[in-house]
């Protein structure tokens, strides 16, 4: 049935309207019960296009991000307990889960976490960083275009699956970092406040192997006005994920 819709969509000119139909049908059949939640996506589907194209976007989310949540919500009903901790909590100190759950936390914790943030600073309009954000990357890593070119290298850079991120530390003194298969900052207590996801499966249907291509295009989708957000959190001691 999902199918269908999707197919239907695909041959149609799909308003937005569409989309939002079939990506709630979509994220319900995949979603199991549980203390963590797959957070919508905060736009259509399409709004990263053409720089990220919807059937990605429908895939990554719906499918990867999901099948994050639900290995959470499935670890949850029998470990009840430790689960009612929020994922913030759980990737920030690995060592106070157990033994025979850590692995699992370390790769569906983060990946939660990673794909929520990824969400969130997506589906603007790019350009240059506004606000506080270009000042702290201006003297911290040496100005928007520089810190461009870091990010894209370090990013190229990640051997298979991993990710690239802009963190802050306490102070909101921000670094280049990255991560392999699902790590996420916080769990060596920095904070992400931006970052790009090398996965081949967030972009091969587009740009197939050409992850330089992909680095490079994702700058036209970042919220600067989102990443702003999330770095006043940070210094304000209210981050999350
Ligand atoms: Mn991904």
């Amino acid at each position: 049935m999902i199918q269908v819709d999707r197919r239907t969509l695909m041959l149609g000119a799909a308003a937005v309207g569409a989309y939002a139909t079939v990506k709630s049908t979509y994220v319900a059949a995949q979603a199991a019960s549980g203390p963590f939640t797959l957070p919508p996506l905060p736009y259509a589907p399409n709004k990263n296009e053409p720089h990220i194209d919807t059937m990605t976007m429908e895939i990554h989310h719906g499918r990867h991000h999901a099948l994050f949540v639900n290995n959470l919500n499935n670890a949850a009903k029998d470990n009840a307990e430790l689960f009612k901790k929020p994922v913030q909590e759980l990737i920030g100190n690995l060592n106070a889960v157990p033994d025979n759950l850590r692995t699992m936390v370390r790769n569906s914790g983060g990946g939660h976490a990673n794909h929520t943030m990824f969400w969130q600073v997506m589906g603007g309009s790019g350009g240059e960083a506004t606000g506080d954000i270009a000042n702290a990357i201006k003297s911290d890593l040496g100005g928007f275009e520089k810190m461009q070119g870091d990010f894209n290298t370090r990013g190229g850079g990640v051997f298979g699956s991993g990710w690239v991120f802009v963190v802050s530390d306490k102070a909101g003194k921000l670094s280049i970092v990255t991560k392999p298969g699902q790590d996420n900052p916080l769990m060596d207590g920095q904070m992400p406040i931006f970052g790009n996801d090398v996965w081949e499966h967030a972009y091969y249907l587009k740009y197939q192997n050409r992850r330089a291509d992909y680095l490079k295009s994702w700058w036209n989708v970042v919220d600067w006005a989102k990443v702003n957000e999330r770095y006043a959190a940070a210094k304000s001691g209210k981050f999350t994920v």
